[in-house]
Parts: structure tokens; sequence; C-alpha cells
């Protein structure tokens, strides 16, 4: 079966490679799980919610409309990262069969009354999915329903599963604007290659390359991107991991890396009836 449906999941199963699939949670339109020729590829920490009462620890959890916190504005009351992690979207169907795509739509209609209030713009948005036999695909759309502008940032915070932190390398980041949330400076990207050995909570703006996750030479992941030009790179390494309740094992940091395609470096602004395009093409190669 292509598509099955429960009350909390769509799981996709690829047409033609029964081991290719992704199970994407309702709540948050979160994917849970991507697997490559049964090999799993999304790393979902094992005190992650799954119930609904919070934000997804792990997969592809989705930030809109604003990234991290803003300190004035519509969106300064919105938890961080916003309400579309926290809202349960619509599953909305197949949009082709091979390659086979499904969509899921967000309204104010899904949103909590507490977001509604602080933001409280007409919007809507699809999110389209599409697995291929090595490939994961993200689209969304956003659209501006209502009378007035509003502005948004968006970001795919997707959880990479990866052998070794110790030997993952990040590439195609070489001489970008860096905006690092750990030392709290701002600095362009002189190294041709990151590595990981503590904590790193980086912004890197105007991408224009592929981004490409690497371990002992040899290419795990290869992204491409439209129209969501900056890629955070993080891990919350030892402490961080530590004082994350749902971030379980402690040392998941090992495992995974957040490599996360968005649009937060800047606002975008929407005028009644504008629409917005992005997507995200991700390649295993694991
Ligand atoms: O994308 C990186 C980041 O903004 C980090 O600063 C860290 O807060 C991470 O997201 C996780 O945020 P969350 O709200 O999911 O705990």
């Amino acid at each position: 079966m292509p598509i099955e449906q429960t009350d909390t999941e769509v799981i996709l199963t690829h047409p033609s490679d029964g081991s290719s699939s992704v199970k994407v949670l309702l709540h948050g339109a979160n994917i849970l799980s991507w697997t490559v020729a049964g090999k799993e590829q999304l790393w979902l920490s094992e005190g992650a919610m799954l119930d609904g009462s919070k934000a997804v620890r792990g997969g592809v959890p989705l930030v809109f409309p604003v990234f991290g916190k803003a300190s004035s504005g519509p969106t300064s009351t919105l938890p961080q990262h916003g309400f579309a992690r926290l809202s349960t979207w619509e599953f909305l169907g197949q949009v082709s069969a091979n390659p086979l795509s499904v969509q899921f739509g967000l309204g104010p209609e899904n949103v909590h009354e507490t977001f509604r209030k602080s933001w409280d713009f007409d919007f809507t948005l699809i999110y389209t999915v599409v697995l291929g036999e090595d490939t994961l695909e993200t689209a969304m759309r956003v659209e501006n329903t209502g009378k007035v502008d509003w502005e948004f940032q968006l970001l795919f915070h997707t959880y990479f599963r990866i052998p070794d932190i110790d030997k993952v390398r990040v590439n195609g980041l070489t001489g970008v604007a860096v905006k690092d949330k750990v030392s709290k400076s701002e600095y362009s990207e002189s190294n041709t290659t990151i590595t990981i050995s503590s904590e790193v909570d980086r912004v890197y703006e105007d991408v224009d390359q592929d981004i490409v996750i690497a371990s002992d030479g040899k290419t795990l992941f290869d992204i491409s991107r439209e129209n969501v030009d900056d890629v955070v790179v993080w891990n919350p390494w030892v402490n961080a991991s530590k004082n994350m309740g749902d971030f379980r094992p402690e040392d998941g940091y090992k495992s995974m890396i957040c490599v996360e395609a968005g649009s937060v470096s800047r606002w975008t602004t929407l005028s009644p009836g504008q629409i917005w395009d992005c997507r995200e093409r991700i390649k295993s190669l694991l």
C-alpha cells in the first residue's frame, strides 16, 4: 500500500521499493522517519513526545512563522519556532503516484486560539512531501489569504542520523556569512569543511551551493534547495543535550546533526493574495 493513514499518521511506501518509506505525524506534519533501502535516515529522540503535547524532538519539525524567538512584532509572543510544529495539520491526500507525493494543509482553523491571538493573520500552508527511491523532497507553499500584509520566517528543522559526530563533515559553506549563536559573533566561514567538536548553533546566510554531509570521506546526504537560502547547523553537544528533557539518549548528539534549510536571516513579507514557494531535496547516499 503506497499510502496508509491512521488517526495520527500518514505512511508512504515507495511503489517500486517497499524498503523506502516516510512516516508523517499529523501533529506538526512532522516527518518522524525516512527509510532508504530499509535504513533510517533521520534521528528521532527516544524521548520525543508524539502525543501532540509538545513539538517532536527529531525527524523534520516545521518552523513557521518565526525562527527562534522574536523580541518584538506580532510573533514575539509565540513559542520558539512558531506554531506550525505545534498544530495538527490536515492530510490533503495524494498528489502523484510516482514519484509518490502527498500534501498536508494548515490554516488558522487548525491553530490553537492562544497562538491565533498572538498572530492573527489569514494564511494557508500547503506542505508537499515527495518520496523517491533514495530522495526525500519537501516543499512549502505559503499564501496570504487575508487583507493585510504580514511577514514570516520558515525552516525545515531536519535532524539527520549520522554514524559518528566526530567523523561528520559539512561541506558547501565556505566563505558564507555566519551568525554564531554559541560564540555570539558574526564572521565569514573560513573552513572548507565544518567539523563538530563542541556545541554548534550557526545560521549560514544566503548559501548558494548544495550542502553535502559526509563521514569518513563518503557522502551521506546531498541537500539542494530552492528559495530557502539560509542553512542552520546545530548540534547541542553534551550539556545542552542533558538539559533538554526530551533529548534522549543524552549522548544522542553523537548520532545526529541538524542541517536546516530555511528562510530565517530576514523576514519575508506577503501581500494579500501573494504566494511564496520553497523546496528542499535530500538525496541519501548513506
Ligand atoms: O535550529 C537550531 C535551534 O534554533 C537551536 O538554537 C536550538 O534551540 C534548536 O533549534 C532546538 O530548538 P527547540 O525549540 O526544538 O528545542
